[in-house]
């Protein structure tokens, strides 16, 4: 795909009472090229911005008692609600860890979404009815608990603009990366040959481009062989990796 001037590729809204943090992805490195670019659209609503309260309140007790506080539903609610006003058909994501776990197939997927809202929660976090009625999407990055949604939206953000055309690389090193087919990746090498006793694998050095390709993806079946079985039971193998792997077991004998 090839990018026209000045069109943007992507929108994300994102619903945070801690705004700032986007800083850190719209600033640095290549998602802070794309943004300036305008390849990725990124904003951000506060709804501290839609308190009507004399206090810009945001947090409110939990029905049922117990430890913590919830956000509010009126400030979230007006402020998805504008979100959606302003970015027409999105798809709105809330972050959460009872959400469906993220994979980089998944990633795949949200990127043809063109447009998203994202909603992160603070506190113990949002109502019910929020979700019911506003939520299309419920995801979490990882079995593990966040302060707010805000990393887990930039961790988000971060892995889907970089299969943004212009935003990194060309599409022929995306598809030798890690998870492009469910495979880990294989080592690399840079310049010296030697450093500090330690040498480069002899066959990076030969030139000869079919037998680098072999050991790389021979490299890459035996990592993920190792490390990660359970990404070889969703593969769909090649021939060739089939015969590498049979090569594998038989050796373990
Ligand atoms: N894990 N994956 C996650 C998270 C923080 C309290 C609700 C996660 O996506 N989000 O831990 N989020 C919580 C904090 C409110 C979200």
């Amino acid at each position: 795909m090839k990018k026209k001037d000045n069109q943007t590729l992507i929108s994300f809204y994102i619903i945070t009472i801690f705004p700032d943090m986007f800083h850190s992805v719209s600033n640095y490195g290549v998602t802070g090229k794309a943004i300036q670019k305008k390849i990725i659209d990124l904003n951000c609503l506060n709804p501290r911005d839609f308190a009507k309260n004399k206090y810009k309140s945001i947090d409110d007790r939990p029905y049922g008692g117990g430890p913590g506080m919830l956000m509010s539903v009126e400030p979230l609610y007006l402020s998805i609600k504008y979100a959606k006003s302003l970015l027409k058909n999105a798809t709105v994501i809330y972050l959460s860890p009872q959400g469906k776990k993220l994979n980089q197939n998944n990633i795949f997927k949200l990127i043809k979404k063109k447009k998203i809202i994202f909603i992160c929660g603070r506190y113990e976090g949002i109502d019910q009815r929020i979700i019911d009625s506003l939520v299309d999407e419920e995801w979490s990055i990882g079995d593990y608990i966040l302060t707010g949604g805000e990393l887990a939206a930039m961790v988000i953000i971060d892995s889907i603009a970089r299969f943004i055309p212009g935003v990194i690389h060309t599409k022929k090193s995306i598809e030798k990366e890690s998870f492009y087919n469910n495979l880990l990746d294989c080592p690399h090498y840079t310049r010296p040959k030697k450093i500090y006793d330690m040498i480069v694998p002899d066959v990076l050095l030969s030139g000869n481009h079919n037998k680098i390709r072999l050991w790389r993806l021979k490299k890459s079946l035996e990592e993920t062989l190792k490390k990660r079985p359970d990404l070889l039971e969703k593969k769909i193998l090649k021939k060739e990796e089939k015969i590498i792997l049979n090569e594998f077991k038989k050796n373990k004998k």
